[in-house]
């Protein structure tokens, strides 16, 4: 038996489909009531726009309104962030589906049709209109509430872009509108078929073989909707950021202890582990002190390499420094520990210096409490000797760099203290820069 002719049986019987839908019925797929309402309100704009009822006959109308377009859907506010805290509650494909045959099996003829077969093909014609409907709102809202990347921040477009793959956003929505339309389509077709039968038992025919189909059209494109759950779902999940919130950005190689210290710094609690990329994504922690809140902003490590040949991970960490107005801790580990050597290490802190040098900055070594003797050599750090800065940052860091140690607890405080001056500082860039918007 297919699975769309088992759902449309089920419906007959719905406690079945019920008890197999239950794992839907909880979680993240819960679709709160106040999210129904629109719906359910909009479900009328779409409702049997090609047929009307004459003379107790349904029958189609040649008055069709044509399909206004899907708006496309500029944000009230585009330098804002939080977009994706709004997107609509997406339902899984197969509860769409059970709920649209549901509805559909419960509409009942036009009240007054004496005739036998007038009245089926009349209650044929509005129960498939009805199915087409339920099935084509929802995914119309969809195609209407999730923002067009182009007018989103570009912190959130870059997100969008390296969490989900470049286009699949947009593809996957293409898709879901596309299903909508078929699904309108097949099932106007095969409600026009009904309503034309001539005999109760071919309106009967003409009923069910419309149901199978249009069930058979949502079934083939069911997995764009599922997919489109699971993309709200992967975005909802981003950390929320304030873009008027001072904002401290932890960047540096691979293993160096940036997670480490956003647990010191941070209520963040990001795991650490001593490999390279334990941090797969962006991740947030606040610090509150004196009724103020600041944010902390873990990230994936760099690599030295050209930025083709960066990967997603380190993508994003140049996303946060590049669209978002964060000061930056960044961390250099001297105790060839991380598996990137110093030298190396050098090579993408100059880069990363010079790229976002408006960026309040501060430097911090890692890890000393394995600093017995400094340098540590080890075989993959090819340091050029006659190179003085390189030497120097070898042994001691960037001039300047605080020396902490997570494990033995040296710095830490004097750590606190700065990056909280850091953050004061970083607050009153953010105030002079939006009072400089205000005047322009
Ligand atoms: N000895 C010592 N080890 C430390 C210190 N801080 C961190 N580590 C260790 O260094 C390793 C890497 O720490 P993480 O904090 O995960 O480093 P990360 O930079 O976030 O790593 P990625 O997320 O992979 O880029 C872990 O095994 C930590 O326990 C420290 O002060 N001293
Ligand atoms: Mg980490």
């Amino acid at each position: 038996m297919s699975r769309a002719c088992s759902l449309f049986q089920l419906c007959q019987n719905p406690n079945r489909l019920l008890l197999r839908s239950s794992k839907f019925s909880k979680g993240p797929y819960l679709i709160p009531s106040a999210r129904i309402c629109p719906v359910l309100c909009l479900s009328k704009e779409i409702q049997t726009s090609a047929y009307e009822v004459v003379r107790g006959s349904y029958v189609p109308t040649a008055l069709v309104k044509p399909e206004s377009k899907p708006k496309d859907k500029s944000p009230e506010n585009l330098e804002g962030v939080g977009a994706f805290q709004k997107l609509p509650m997406v339902m899984p494909s197969v509860d769409i589906l059970y709920s649209a045959l549901r509805k559909a099996k419960r509409i009942s003829p036009t009240k007054g049709i004496a005739n036998i077969a007038k009245r089926e093909r009349n209650r044929g014609a509005k129960q498939l209109d009805a199915l087409m409907k339920e099935l084509a709102v929802p995914l119309r809202t969809y195609s209407e509430n999730f923002p067009n990347k182009k007018y989103l921040h570009p912190y959130e477009r870059s997100l969008i872009e390296l969490t989900l793959g470049d286009g699949n956003y947009e593809e996957v929505l293409g898709k879901v509108d596309s299903l909508r339309k078929k699904v309108v389509s097949v099932g106007k077709e095969h409600a026009s078929l009904c309503a034309k039968s001539l005999s109760k038992k071919e309106a009967e025919e003409r009923l069910t073989e419309g149901i199978k189909k249009v069930e058979e059209t949502f079934n083939r494109g069911g997995k764009h909707v599922d997919d489109l759950l699971h993309i709200a779902k992967t975005l909802r999940a981003m950390p929320v950021v304030d873009l008027e919130s001072p904002t401290l950005c932890l960047v540096g190689a691979p293993n160096v202890g940036k997670s480490s210290l956003v647990r010191i710094l941070s209520t963040g609690k990001p795991e650490v582990c001593n490999y390279p990329f334990t941090t797969r994504g962006i991740l947030m922690g606040h610090i509150i002190s004196n009724h103020q809140t600041f944010q902390v902003t873990d990230t994936p490590g760099l690599l030295k390499r050209c930025d083709e040949d960066r990967n997603n991970l380190e993508k994003l960490t140049l996303a946060v420094l590049s669209h978002l107005p964060t000061a930056i801790l960044y961390v250099h580990d001297l105790s060839g520990q991380c598996g990137t050597s110093p030298s190396d290490q050098f090579v993408i802190y100059k880069e990363i210096k010079e790229r976002f040098s408006e960026h309040l900055w501060l430097d911090v070594v890692s890890k000393c409490d394995l600093l017995q003797k400094s340098p540590v050599l080890f075989a993959t750090d090819k340091g050029d000797d006659s190179d003085l800065e390189l030497e120097r940052y070898r042994k001691l860091g960037p001039d300047g760099a605080l020396h902490v140690s997570v494990t033995n607890e040296v710095g830490l405080t004097e750590l606190k203290s700065i990056v909280h001056e850091m953050l004061n500082s970083q607050m009153t860039r953010i105030q002079v820069q939006e009072k400089l918007e205000v005047l322009t």
